[in-house]
């Protein structure tokens, strides 16, 4: 790669204009394996990882010895395709209200959905299932489907297009959003509309969410081209199906002019099919402090996004664990800043812990 010295930056540049990041020397080791699409992942709490099988189990694994418990397995969760159980948030403070929050597709009278459902946790167990949100469409194909809960106590729920890309521009549907909830299922007073969960619109599929400080970021898989990272807004428009990645093409300026689209952060270009992200900012690998790290599942690789000091851009990138252990879906942290993320080739998924 040709490096250029920037004197009016002091920094490296690469012969893209990004800053070029330093190496770091990570270990990693296999904590799990024989898992089948572990699709989220939780550092909870009690040290455990917390993770969602796409099938529907919800198990908790010991860091440490990769000892794998079921705690619970959810019987009506239907897995078509890229649906079954997705996301999974813990409420952040758990020992209070011992919530754990899912997102999962369904049948409804013959109809493939999604929802979104409050489990209580008590004696190593789950029970007492509570709808907080159903009747999402669902498909075999883009489902969402990310949970967060953000420091104002809100449930963030990123939905796909659920492959009737038009749904995405349809604020009055389900589809093809962010949604955002209060955590006991009711609709905030100050969501964009009144009386609807949409927070943002215009999403294909949306499978990363993440707080940082009083920014949401959201990863979004694009069709043939141009995925994305985004930050969201509330009532923003991003885009699809009427404009991919940046407004660059003559229709998608005509659009994005008329309808005060948001564009992506950063987009990619052949794809690399984006899925979870997370953000670092611990001491413990210096190299990756202030950065989003990005899971892919095509790309099969860890991506580092640098972030300026405000957030509002990614300066540079640089890619981890070039086809290791396959595709890559969920990820999560230690307090003490270890990274813990999961495969997703379908069998013998493992889950790696990630060290210096
Ligand atoms: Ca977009
Ligand atoms: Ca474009």
């Amino acid at each position: 790669m040709l490096l250029i010295c920037c004197t009016a930056c002091k920094k490296n540049k690469s012969d893209n204009g990004e800053e070029t990041l330093p190496d770091v020397d990570i270990k990693t080791r296999v904590v799990a394996s024989g898992l089948s699409n572990p699709w989220e992942m939780i550092y909870g709490p009690d040290g455990l990882l917390w993770i969602t099988e796409r099938s529907g189990k919800i198990s908790r694994v010991n860091p440490q010895t990769g000892a794998v418990t079921l705690l619970h397995t959810v019987s009506d969760v239907v897995s078509n395709g890229e649906g079954g159980l997705l996301g999974m948030a813990l409420h952040p403070n758990f020992t209070a209200n011992p919530y754990v929050y899912v997102v999962y597709n369904y049948n409804s009278s013959g109809n493939y959905r999604e929802k979104v459902v409050r489990f209580s946790y008590a004696n190593n167990a789950l029970s007492n299932p509570q709808i907080l949100l159903q009747q999402i469409p669902a498909a075999n194909i883009h489902n969402g489907s990310r949970l967060l809960i953000t420091s104002d106590q809100k449930l963030l729920i990123s939905t796909g297009d659920a492959n009737v890309a038009e749904n995405a521009q349809n604020k009055n549907s389900l589809s093809g959003k962010i949604l955002r909830i209060n955590l006991d299922g009711s609709i905030p007073a100050d969501n964009p509309v009144a009386g609807n969960p949409m927070w943002s619109f215009g999403h294909r599929n949306a499978q990363g969410l993440i707080q940082v400080g009083d920014r949401i970021y959201a990863s979004e898989h694009g069709p043939d081209s141009d995925d994305e990272i985004n930050l969201i807004t509330k009532g923003k428009n991003y885009g699809w199906p009427n404009v991919k990645g940046f407004c660059n093409e003559p229709a998608e300026q005509t659009f994005c002019a008329a309808n005060d689209v948001a564009e992506p952060l950063k987009a990619w270009t052949p794809t690399i099919a984006t899925a979870s992200i997370s953000y670092y900012n611990s001491d413990y690998i210096p190299q990756w402090k202030n950065s989003l790290l990005l899971m892919t599942l095509k790309g099969t690789r860890l991506v580092q996004l640098k972030l300026n000091e405000a957030g509002t851009e990614i300066t540079a990138s640089k890619d981890f664990l070039d086809g290791d252990f396959g595709r890559l879906r969920a990820i999560t942290q230690s307090p003490d800043g270890k990274v813990y993320i999961s495969s997703s080739n379908g069998n013998d998924d493992k889950i790696i812990e990630i060290a210096k």
